[in-house]
């Protein structure tokens, strides 16, 4: 007689989502000044791209992306990107999201180089002790889910880092790699893949530390 399971399979890796409440996950965009951040979430949450260079403080957005037929909400921190930043500042950014988009610009060799700088900080901020976020064990070692996003993808002609650069580095430092353009319209350009990869990763990561508790119990 066969039987039936009730309940998840603790091999079965579902996001974790005790009673049933929206997802909420947050993620900072993070990269050289210039490189075309603004630009990623203006296109992701708007549509629209804009040629004129505003520089960027610290804004929040929100958006509530689809992900398998269910809403979630996804807390956007847009960076300036500023060398003068203070560590503080920026390891309090790190600490306090799940996820990250690490961007730099297919036009440019020096931010491309300077993105190995970003992933040092981003490990070294996630692996202090004691100060993740939610302030659990398994919080604090955590690493965010971090995509490696080449922007400016239709600038064809001023190309200076690779697709194949790209994707080696991403490998590298174990993290997803997607190129895209903030300038072209969707469909085209997939700007929503760089954002829907870190939703995806934030997902399975909520789901193994769950998991992960489930089986030390
Ligand atoms: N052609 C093109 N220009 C872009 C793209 N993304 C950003 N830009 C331009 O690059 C400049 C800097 O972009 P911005 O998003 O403000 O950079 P941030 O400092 O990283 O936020 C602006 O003038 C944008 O119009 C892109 O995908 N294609
Ligand atoms: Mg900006």
């Amino acid at each position: 007689m066969s039987s039936t399971k009730s309940g998840p399979s603790l091999l079965t890796l579902q996001p974790y989502n005790p009673k049933g409440k929206r997802e909420t996950y947050r993620i900072a965009i993070l990269g050289d000044e210039g490189v075309g951040k603004t630009a990623l979430v203006q296109r992701y949450l708007n549509g629209v791209f804009s040629e004129t260079y505003n520089p960027t403080m610290e804004d929040w957005h929100i958006s509530h992306p689809v992900m398998d037929g269910r809403i979630c909400t996804l807390e956007i921190l847009d960076t300036g990107g500023n060398e003068a930043y203070s560590t503080p500042l920026l390891e309090s950014w790190i600490r306090s999201v799940d996820g990250l988009l690490l961007v730099y610009s297919v036009t440019r060799r020096l931010p491309f180089t300077k993105t190995r700088t970003w992933h040092r900080a981003i490990l070294q901020a996630s692996s202090a002790s004691g100060r993740g976020r939610g302030g659990g064990a398994e919080v604090m070692m955590r690493r965010p889910a971090v995509v490696l996003v080449g922007s400016r993808a239709d600038r064809v002609w001023e190309r200076e880092v690779s697709a194949e650069e790209g994707r080696a580095l991403a490998r590298a430092l174990e993290m997803k790699h997607v190129e895209c353009s903030a300038a072209i319209q969707e469909g085209h350009a997939p700007v929503a893949d760089a954002f829907r990869a870190v939703v995806r990763m934030m997902q399975q990561q909520r789901a193994e530390a769950h998991r992960a508790r489930l089986l030390r119990y």
